[in-house]
């Protein structure tokens, strides 16, 4: 708000009198949020019973039985921490502040959660002589960023990122590592504190591992916590040659959770028309989470009251990410250095994660809804952005073409039928306002998408992704059945229950362009 400024007002009155009127828009504020809260449509603001336009919403029927919304038996409240509601919060030096200290839901007979890592597999092991063993290739991929948009980039076993390794703490480890690149490479070992000639520094402590050949690792794993391989050669990390090695605790870590996610976030810098990134750009155009673009990467789908761990790491090649979760704050109870003592967990709603950094989130899933977990940098919420000035991509293309002969990439085409591609207005008409059938089906046929907004794949890009907090019967239809779920009655259902539906506007439906 600018001020006509007076002739004879000093800046100092100035100030006050913008301090003035910003204090009076603010209450201005609160009394329309205390007219929507008590229930009171506003007449005239739109903001009411009406849609935008003008006809009243349609909402689904209501769903499940919400008299099953929560686990029997269950303590409710820990010391002035709520698990079913957002929390009203207690001091701060006590441990149950923001629930800190309040465990999963799950039977701790059952042992601990198992490690999940969306969209991306496990590697399986032999033990062969009380040692695990693990076999690694580093290959190209063609990695599907979004439904028919396939990049060529480099991995191990076939994905971008590799599959999870996952051991014990304690473990001793052999890792057979064949490298089925057109080039040298090596592997390392990130944070391990392990003997220097399994390092895989190249030339500092071991040859490259030339095409063709094979290089056997083997050490002892004293640690414990959230770890990663990837290649060592710099270009090769930007072409996405990373994964997780997870190490489990010998004594599980205290509070138990329900649930243990990992997240890898990275960048690539794929030109228009182009399937291979530019490893040495500065700026950086397609984002991934576990190696698919948002909308295509998976929801976390979670229980109401459910404690969640989610790891993330960040292996983009140039770019930190800070973290942000809605509706929900969480405790930084790990990095890729070890667990956290718990006096030092930091209550956080976003978290700076720099290149190569790795961070454990940890907390209660009290408020049931889709929430919104993403990079907070508004050029890492956008998938294939432009310059105006066209396509940055061509769908279709195949790794083999470009394989087939290392000199020559596939030419580039300057036409693309896409109409999302039209410029100008690009990249503002973003993607996701208009998807034919094949990449939306993909998209929103997947059951852990079941039940959101109709338009929920609009919000959805680049380095974000969906946390879905669902009361126990609605995560049961969504996760465990196969019943018909409409869209956006699982989101409305959810309104009703913990919301306001009076003041609730429906979804448009999507456009299948
Ligand atoms: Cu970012």
């Amino acid at each position: 708000m600018s001020i006509p400024q007076e002739p004879s007002r000093p800046p100092r009155r100035e100030f006050l009198r913008t301090t003035a009127l910003a204090a009076g828009g603010a209450l201005t504020g609160s009394s329309i949020a205390a007219a929507q809260h008590s229930g009171h449509a506003m007449d005239g603001g739109g903001r009411g019973m009406k849609g935008h336009n003008g006809m009243s919403p349609e909402l689904p029927k209501p769903i499940g039985d919400p008299s099953l919304g929560r686990p029997t038996g269950v303590q409710d409240e820990y010391d002035g921490f709520r698990r079913f509601a957002p929390s009203r919060g207690n001091s701060p030096d006590s441990d149950y502040y923001l629930g800190k200290l309040v465990p999963g839901l799950r039977d701790p007979s059952a042992g601990r959660a198992p490690f999940v890592a969306p969209d991306i597999t496990s590697l399986p092991y032999e033990m062969k002589g009380g040692v695990k063993e693990f076999h690694l290739r580093a290959t190209p991929v063609e990695a599907e960023f979004l439904p028919g948009y396939k990049m060529n980039v480099y991995g191990y076993n076939g994905s971008m990122p590799g599959p999870t390794i996952e051991v014990t703490q304690g473990d001793r480890v052999r890792i057979v590592a064949k490298n089925e690149l057109p080039e040298p490479t090596s592997m390392h070992w990130h944070g391990f504190e392990l003997p220097v000639q399994w390092d895989g520094a190249s030339e500092l402590t071991q040859n490259l591992i030339e095409p063709g050949e094979t290089f056997v690792y083997e050490f002892d794993i004293h640690e414990e916590g959230t770890f990663f391989y990837h290649s060592h050669i710099p270009m090769q990390e930007a072409f996405g040659m990373v994964g997780w090695f997870i190490v489990h605790p010998k004594k599980d870590w205290d509070p138990p959770v329900d649930r243990d996610f990992g997240l890898i976030f990275q960048n690539f810098a794929i030109e228009p028309g182009q399937t291979v990134s530019d490893s040495w750009a500065m700026d950086w155009s397609w984002h991934t989470i576990n190696g698919r673009s948002g909308p295509f990467n998976s929801p976390l789908v979670v229980k109401h009251g459910e404690r969640v761990r989610i790891r993330i790491l960040n292996f983009s090649p140039m770019q930190h990410h800070p973290i942000h979760l809605h509706g929900h704050t969480f405790w930084v109870t790990g990095h890729e250095g070890a667990r956290i003592p718990k006096s030092a967990w930091i209550p956080r709603n976003t978290e700076l994660i720099a290149v190569a950094q790795a961070s454990d989130f940890e907390f209660i899933a009290n408020n049931p809804g889709d929430w919104m977990m993403h990079c907070h940098m508004v050029h890492h919420m956008m998938n294939h952005m432009t310059e105006q000035v066209g396509p940055r991509v061509r769908p279709h293309q195949s790794v083999d073409a470009y394989l087939a002969n290392l000199d020559r990439s596939p030419g580039v085409s300057s036409q693309n039928s896409d109409p999302g591609f039209a410029v100008p207005g690009y990249p503002q008409k973003m993607k996701g306002m208009s998807m034919d059938m094949m990449m939306s089906d993909r998209i929103v046929g997947r059951r852990e998408t079941l039940g959101m907004r109709a338009d929920w794949p609009m919000a959805i890009m680049g380095l974000m992704l969906a946390v879905r907090v669902l009361p126990e019967d609605l995560y049961h239809l969504v996760m465990e059945t196969d019943e018909p779920v409409e869209p956006g009655s699982v989101f409305t259902e959810i309104v009703r229950r913990f919301g306001d539906p009076s003041v609730y506007h429906p979804a448009m439906k999507m456009s299948h362009g």
